[in-house]
Order: C-alpha cells, then structure tokens, then sequence
C-alpha cells in the first residue's frame, strides 16, 4: 500500500475547523502550504468566507495565488485560528520552529492567535527538543557577540547560509542554527536566549500550541491537546 501523504492528510483535517467569518494565521513550510492550498480550495468551492495573515512573504505570496484575502496587524486586533508547522514537537506540545526561516513572524502570529494548531506528521514527534538545530533569529550588527553568547550558553551556534552568502530573513536579520543537544529545561533556555542584547527571537515555542494534530504512513490521524 502506497504510503499515505501524511503532511497534507494533517494539513487537510486542520483546515476542517475553519469557519465562516474567521481571521485565519497562515504558517510557513511545506506542510503548512498544504493547508494554504486546502483553504484555497474551500474559498473557490464553498466561498468560504475568512480573512488571512501570513506568517512570511512567500506564504502570503501563495494564500494572494488563491485568492485567500490578506490582512494585516493594522486591520485586525486578534487571530482566531493560525495553522502552522513545526521541526520537533515534545510531549507537552513544546515545539522548535524556524525550520523554514520564518520563525519570528510565526511567533508574532502565534501570540497573537486565539488558537494555534501544530500540523506534523509523525517524524516531528520527540520526547526531548533538540535534536533539531534551534533557530534563533539575530541583528546583523550583534551577530559576533550574540553568537559567543549563545555558544556559552552550550551550544554551538552556526551562521545559516543561502547561495553562499547569510541567509536573510523577511525582518532583513541573521539566523543562527544552535545545535544545544537534548534540550533538558526548554522553556528556561527560551529566556536565557531572549535576554541575549541582540537575539531579535527564537524558534523554541512554550505552552503556544493548543493542539497537535499528527498523521501517519498508514493514513492515520492522532490529535494531542
Ligand atoms: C514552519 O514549519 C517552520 O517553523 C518549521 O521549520 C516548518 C516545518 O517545515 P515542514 O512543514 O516543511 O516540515 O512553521
């Protein structure tokens, strides 16, 4: 039996809780353009009635494809539902985010939502954070010294790249991947992270998500609130 696509099977089951009238937080990432394009295909077939924020350029560059309208922070006070991706999930719904780059917007949109439900298949389940390189999102002029800090911190702390040159974030900052190991006190290392002088954010994101929905090869759905 062919192997279920399991990012668009849970990327499916979580655009069935949008409704009528919302204001809907679009994440970034392969598995969160599944639940773009699945929202693309309520608008057009059910005129599903909702407004979008993106939580990156090229997200919010695909949802305008589809004609999912976008809004932004100046027309909106609260987001009632954002469906987004993530790198690692722990068992208390922990996750590292920022994979993809977007970390910072995603963490905008996610304080800023109502709801937040995680979308992953079963490869992004752990039992510690860590394993994934943690993402933290840094200002150009303090890379050097936030990268010590962050290395006396445990870590070892790499400038991301694309084309040979730093990686630029849709905020016009650097990102560093910090390879920590099992992280043992997550929401503790979130703090020491952000007090860092120059750490714009991180993409460790504590007690945010309300629900995980997670698929497997075998077509199966589970969901953890
Ligand atoms: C995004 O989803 C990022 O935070 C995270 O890195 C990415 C996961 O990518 P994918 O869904 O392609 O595995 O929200």
């Amino acid at each position: 039996m062919q192997p279920a696509n399991t990012k668009q099977l849970a990327a499916e089951r979580a655009v069935t809780y949008i409704q009528d009238g919302m204001i809907v937080g679009l994440g970034t990432g392969s598995t969160a353009a599944y639940a773009i394009k699945q929202i693309g295909a309520r608008v057009a077939e059910e005129n599903l009635q909702i407004t979008a924020i993106a939580t990156s350029q090229r997200s919010e560059d695909l949802a305008r494809e589809l004609n999912i309208p976008i809004v932004s922070f100046e027309d909106i006070d609260k987001i009632d539902l954002t469906i987004d991706g993530a790198d690692e999930v722990d068992e208390q719904l922990n996750l590292i985010k920022g994979g993809g780059g977007a970390l910072l917007r995603e963490k905008v949109v996610a304080t800023n939502s109502r709801e937040l439900i995680i979308i992953v298949d079963e490869t992004k389940l752990v039992k510690r954070l860590g394993k994934f390189p943690l993402p933290v999102e840094v200002v150009p002029f303090a890379l050097a010294v936030v990268k010590r800090q962050l290395e006396q911190l445990g870590c070892t702390a790499s400038l991301r790249m694309q084309n040979n040159e730093p990686y630029v974030t849709d905020n016009g900052n650097y990102i560093l991947d910090c390879s920590f190991g099992e992280i043992q006190l997550p929401a503790q290392l979130h703090d020491a992270i952000k007090a860092i002088t120059g750490v714009v954010d991180n993409g460790l994101f504590i007690q945010l998500a309300k629900t995980v929905i997670s698929a497997y090869n075998d077509g199966s759905i589970q969901l953890f609130t």
